[in-house]
Order: C-alpha cells, then sequence, then structure tokens
C-alpha cells in the first residue's frame, strides 16, 4: 500500500530574480516595473516559507532555477544578451520558473483512468518571457517523476492553445488518496488584458489525463476578475480537499459552476466571500486567495499560508478573523514574508506545484528536509547577486554570477545534470 499526500513543489526563486514589467494584466509587475531586485533576499525568502511548512508537518518538494539567460532562445531570435532589444533580454533573464504553480497541471493517480498520476508541462505561450520556461521545465519533472508505473509526464499542448498549468486548476477531494472532482478554470476576455488559459488547452489536458466526463468541469474565469488583475484563477481562489475559497466574482457563471460542485460532491464546502466585504481590488492587492490552503497533518482542521500583505489590509484581515473565528474547516492563518515575488504578482501558492503522491516515488534530490535547505540558504546567502537593476542586465560580470551560482546549487542538490 501506499500512502498519497500531497507534496508542495516550491520553485527555488533564481539568481536573476528582477522587475522589468513583463506581465501585461499582473499589476504588481507593472507597477514594479524598473525597481531594483533582491535577489539573495528573494530565495531566501522562499526557502523560509518551505522550511515553515515543513514545520507545520507538510511534504516539501523543489525545483531548481532554470538557465538564465536563456541564449539558446535568444539564438532562435537571431539574437545575443548584448544585441539583443531590451525587452527580449529581459525576457530572456525572467526568473519567473519560481512560480511552479504555471509549471504544469497535475491530475492525481485517483482520478486517472490508469490510475497514475499524470503531470502536462505548460506552454505558458502567452507572455514571451514565460513561453521559453517549459523545456527546462520538463527536463525536471521527467526527471523528479521519472517512475513511469507511476507517473505519466506529457509534452505541452500546442500553441495556439495557452496553458498556465495548476494555476487554473483546482480539485476537491473527500482526502488527497480518494478520487476527486477537477475544474479546469479557463479564460475568455479580460477586457484590456489577455486571458491567459484557453478552454482547449484545458480540455485536452482533461483528455491526455484520461478523466472521467463526469469528474471534470470547464468554467469560465470572469472577465472582471481578469480585468482587475486576475491574471490566473488562483488570485481569486483555491482549493484544499473537501473546500473551495473563492471570491463571490471570480467566476463568469458561479451558481452553474457550485450547483455541478455540489452533485458531483456533496460533501463539498464553498465559502464565497463577498464583494461587500473584500472589493476584487483588495483581493488582488492582498493576494488573500493566493494562499496555499493546507489540511494540517499534526493538529487537523485547514490553515492559510498567507502572503503578509493579507494581513497588511484591514478589510482583508477583518474579514479572515472573523472566518477562522467561526466553526468553519479554515482554522489558522499563517502570513509568509515572500514580498520579493510578491512585488512581480507571485504570492505563496503561485510558488508551489502540488503533486498528490507517494514522497518515496519521487527521485528524492528534489524533496526537501531541514538539512537539505540549510545547505540551500548557504549557496543562496554566498552566491545569489544582493541586487539587481533591469538596466544592469548587459553586465557580462553579472551574468557570469548568476551562471555561476546556479551551477553551484546544482552541484550542492546533485543535480548538475540539469547543467543547461
Ligand atoms: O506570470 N509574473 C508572473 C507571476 C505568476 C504568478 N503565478 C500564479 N498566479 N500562479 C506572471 O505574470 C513578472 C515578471 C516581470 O515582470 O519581470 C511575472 O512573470
Amino acid at each position: 500500500m501506499s500512502a498519497l499526500v500531497e507534496i508542495n513543489f516550491d520553485g527555488i526563486i533564481g539568481p536573476s530574480h528582477n522587475y522589468a514589467g513583463l506581465s501585461l494584466g499582473n499589476i504588481a509587475s507593472s507597477t514594479n516595473a524598473g525597481a531594483t531586485a533582491y535577489p539573495r533576499e528573494a530565495a531566501l525568502q522562499g526557502i523560509a516559507k518551505m522550511r515553515h511548512n515543513l514545520d507545520l508537518g507538510l511534504a516539501q518538494g523543489f525545483f531548481m532555477p532554470l538557465d538564465r539567460p536563456n541564449e539558446g532562445w535568444l539564438g532562435q531570435l537571431a539574437t545575443t544578451v548584448v544585441d539583443a532589444e531590451p525587452h527580449l533580454r529581459a525576457a530572456a533573464f525572467s526568473a519567473s520558473s519560481m512560480w511552479a504553480a504555471n509549471a504544469a497541471t497535475i491530475s492525481p493517480a485517483p482520478d486517472t483512468r490508469d490510475g497514475k498520476c499524470h503531470l502536462t508541462v505548460a506552454n505558458l505561450q502567452t507572455m514571451p518571457h514565460r513561453s521559453h520556461e517549459w523545456p527546462g521545465t520538463l527536463a525536471q519533472l521527467q526527471l523528479a517523476f521519472a517512475d513511469r508505473e507511476h507517473f505519466a509526464v506529457h509534452a505541452p499542448v500546442p500553441s495556439p492553445f495557452g496553458d498556465e498549468g495548476a494555476a487554473n486548476h483546482m480539485r476537491l477531494c473527500a482526502g488527497h488518496d480518494s478520487q476527486g472532482i477537477e475544474i479546469f478554470v479557463y479564460g475568455k476576455s479580460g477586457g484590456p488584458f489577455p486571458a491567459r488559459q484557453h478552454i482547449e488547452a484545458s480540455q485536452a489536458v482533461a483528455r491526455k489525463h484520461g478523466l472521467g466526463p463526469d469528474r471534470a468541469i470547464f468554467a469560465q474565469q470572469a472577465e472582471i476578475a481578469i480585468a482587475a488583475g486576475a491574471f490566473h484563477n488562483d488570485v481569486v481562489a483555491v482549493a484544499n480537499e473537501r473546500v473551495l475559497f473563492t471570491h463571490e466574482q471570480a467566476f463568469e457563471y458561479p451558481d452553474a459552476l457550485y450547483d455541478w460542485i455540489r452533485s458531483a460532491m456533496p460533501e463539498a464546502e464553498i465559502i464565497i466571500v463577498p464583494a461587500d466585504r473584500v472589493s476584487l481590488a483588495d483581493a488582488i492587492k492582498s493576494y488573500l486567495f493566493n494562499a496555499q490552503l493546507v489540511t494540517l497533518p499534526n493538529e487537523g482542521g485547514m490553515a492559510l499560508i498567507l502572503p503578509s500583505e493579507a494581513r497588511d489590509n484591514d478589510a482583508v484581515w477583518g474579514y479572515l478573523t472573523d472566518l477562522v473565528a467561526g466553526n468553519g474547516p479554515i482554522r489558522r492563518l499563517c502570513p509568509v514574508d515572500v514580498r520579493q515575488s510578491m512585488a512581480n504578482g507571485g504570492g505563496p501558492a503561485c510558488l508551489r506545484l502540488r503533486v498528490v503522491t507517494d514522497p518515496l516515488k519521487v527521485d528524492q534530490r528534489f524533496m526537501a528536509t531541514p538539512e537539505k535547505l540549510d545547505k540551500i540558504a548557504r549557496t543562496v546567502a554566498e552566491c545569489w547577486p544582493d541586487s539587481i537593476h533591469p538596466g544592469q542586465l548587459s553586465d557580462p560580470k553579472l551574468i557570469a554570477a548568476i551562471r555561476e551560482a546556479r551551477h553551484r546549487l546544482l552541484e550542492i542538490c546533485q543535480l548538475s545534470e540539469l547543467g543547461q
């Protein structure tokens, strides 16, 4: 018998972390365009979050940062780091693979026809700086989940169908190890902003994963939510086991979705946050829904691992305090500081990819322990650049330092084969 648990794989924040304002529709990214970023501090914040979650008794894994600047990609565009136009250079430098919620979509073994855990790497084709992540991500998924008896790792859905991975996918189930229902959220339009997840991509992923038609639903993201800055659904909704925690204005047709959930899974509990308690604008500023909603293994009940920005917002914190004071399933609030990632629109939940499986089936090099996190933190403290300003991106010394830093990390994690 194998024990299926939820493992959160966090993207280690890479040494090229910077604020280049690359994501139209992501308000934090646009607001902070041109600011100085602090890659070392950023990565240490991410590691502290992983440590916090390990301390709660949760299973934790990680992914390596990708090789940046991506000269191969610039080569396909017939240019180089030195010659590229600034927006292409910045796209080649982006450390955006840190947001592992966009790495892939996962359907755990109890949900799939062949009883394997299926993973489809996301093509991220809507944003140029993210469109070249998938080959590096796929290489890691193929290593981490190499056990073919238990995992099926799929290539991305082809263009032009945008797929942004687990950030637009939620699973409800009685317990992680029981059969669940899967909600794929896609966008049609978002006012001035692009809808990044296309229904054709979501449906293709569901077919590849072998989900029964009665176990999956495709729900449209509200146009007003995208227009307000919810470029991914995980900025306005999150699910864990039998609980869906969502903003009232997250979905275009919320009642149809809720009815389907209630009939497919009568024990589901839907917690709807009304707009008159928390406006869409406050939800997006504070990222309260970009929390990790987790089941606490040691004490039972659920906790929200929230960005500290949620505590700083009176309306949001007032709502959350009332929520945990009630008799509902969410009992604890745990604010964490991931401000460096937040300034690019990535909260605690963006930084992780959830995989429900037996941790012993995963390549152990990708699994975190407190000692490994200490080692990783020491390498980050020694090698990650202190600060990066977008104007510095063509500096050969910075480029060499970024490459060396990643190589040192791969070495200490015994993952040098990921090299390029
Ligand atoms: O795709 N930001 C990311 C943030 C991703 C958040 N992920 C989830 N919601 N799951 C994005 O917009 C900003 C990069 C820059 O501007 O330099 C960026 O790519």
